[in-house]
């Protein structure tokens, strides 16, 4: 035996109960009560919370974006990664027209191999098809471990988007070849068209990022991709989900009995519109924006009701400096925010709170992204997975602040935020990477993990 964590409450997304949990090799190997330590390094855990590492099944990592390229390097994000609690990232690298989708992959492996401080996983973006290549390509792709393909109804000018025929396509595709199709619904003609008035009245604030891309902006957008996978029953995951409308069409199909899978995000639960009112509206520019009240309130509801899979982050955070590129022009603000780190305290401060249960949060967070993405090693605390294991205090306050973060950003929409409990240790296949406040990990130490197909 390498490590016992004893007397800590165990979390599932089931059940929650007092035991000691052992690891050997990375592996957790046993589960107990007075489990005998064998001379393995025992970590006293009364008082706390055992959990399983949580999984951010949506980063956007060292990547080329609205003229520069997102602020933290895979190094910093998965080091924040681990600092939060966050055992596992999933990236989007894009493909670009011409490119394979092994090529693109491959080159973003080839750097995590040194820089990744946590486990990682690649959904990969596709925005050409190369003439059908890239269909032919994704049974390889599948092989390799890449089991989700993404799209983006957005980002026209960008060369990121697809239109509707290649995306059903895609769609088939995937089912095809036992792999998820993700989409970024937001309708581009729409935002085109409020932009351009907007630009032409001269309502050049970040409100007007919001004004752009309102509610009925992504509910329609979702609607159409609901629409298509119920058309051609295909499993969808619908990423960043933020409005009502676009979430009660989701639910209501799910409901149906089409396989939807809907993903929200932290910033969109805890911020409303008004934010882009603020002075420093545009350093909360992402997209889609934060929408109102009611849209706010609809997420809730839904990640009480368990209408709503997973929470993820969209981390894609940018420097104060290129934020103020768009001082004057909200065209010109890199869309992202910074949330990898904030992810897994901000749920279960939530539970601290009794707005949630902790096990629903694991499932959100944790075992959900594992199921729908085939990460049979990771998601739960049992005997046989990966000691991919968080040790948290539910007494212990934090204030989140750019200062005590540990990503390559210079400030954080988070800044000024308590949340109630943090963790105070992180484990990645029984290694120690984070350590009360300190990261301890090491980068390179992070492994690709090759998916399993969908049956
Ligand atoms: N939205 C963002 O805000 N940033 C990265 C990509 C995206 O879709
Ligand atoms: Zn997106
Ligand atoms: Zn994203």
């Amino acid at each position: 035996m390498d490590l016992i964590i004893k007397n800590g409450t165990i979390v599932t997304a089931k059940e929650s109960y007092i035991a000691d949990i052992a690891v050997k090799d990375g592996k957790i190997v046993n589960i107990g009560i007075n489990l005998t330590d064998d001379g393995a390094k025992v970590i006293d855990a009364t008082g706390k919370l055992v959990l399983p590492g949580a999984i951010d099944a949506h980063t956007h990592l060292n990547m080329p974006f609205g003229g520069t390229v997102s602020a933290d390097s895979y190094l910093a994000g998965t080091r924040a990664a681990a600092c939060g609690g966050v055992t596992t990232v999933f990236d989007y690298p894009v493909q670009r027209k011409g490119s394979g989708i092994m090529e693109t992959i491959n080159g973003k492996k080839e750097i995590c191999e040194k820089e990744a401080c946590v486990d990682y996983a690649f959904h990969c973006c596709i925005t050409d098809l190369n003439g059908g290549a890239i269909l032919d390509e994704f049974k390889d792709a599948v092989a390799n471990g890449i089991t989700s393909f993404k799209c983006f109804f957005v980002y026209k000018k960008e060369g990121m988007m697809v239109d509707d025929g290649t995306f059903v396509k895609i769609l088939l595709r995937a089912k095809e070849v036992g792999a998820m199709t993700n989409v970024h619904a937001e309708n581009p003609d729409l935002i085109d068209m409020n932009t351009e008035k907007f630009l032409k009245e001269g309502k050049t604030s970040a409100w007007y990022h919001y004004l752009s891309r309102p509610e009925f902006v992504e509910a329609e957008a979702d609607k159409r991709a609901v629409h298509w996978a119920k058309s051609v029953n295909a499993p969808v995951y619908i990423v960043h989900m933020a409005d009502k409308e676009g979430l009660e069409a989701a639910i209501a199909a799910k409901e149906d009995g089409a396989e939807i899978y809907i993903e929200t995000c932290p910033q969109y639960l805890e911020f409303t519109c008004d934010v882009y009112k603020r002075e420093d509206g545009r350093n909360f520019v992402c997209s889609p924006p934060m929408k109102g009240k009611e849209s706010q309130d609809a997420l809730w509801k839904a990640i009480k009701t368990g209408a709503i899979d997973t929470v993820a982050t969209d981390h894609c955070p940018f420097q104060s400096y290129e934020k103020d590129w768009g001082k004057d022009d909200f065209t010109k603000i890199p869309n992202g925010c910074a949330g990898v780190e904030n992810l897994y305290p901000y749920m279960l401060s939530a539970a601290t709170d009794g707005k949630i249960t902790y096990n629903r949060v694991v499932e959100l967070c944790s075992t959900n992204p594992a199921k729908i993405f085939g990460c049979t090693k990771k998601g739960s605390l049992a005997i046989g997975k990966d000691a991919d294991i968080v040790i948290y205090d539910p007494t212990k306050d934090f204030t989140i602040s750019v200062k005590n973060m540990h990503s390559d950003y210079d400030h954080t929409i988070w800044e000024g935020k308590t949340v109630h409990g943090y963790p105070v240790q992180t484990y990645v296949r029984g290694k120690l990477v984070f350590d009360n406040g300190n990261f301890v990990g090491e980068p390179g130490y992070g492994q690709f993990i090759k998916r399993e197909p969908r049956k």
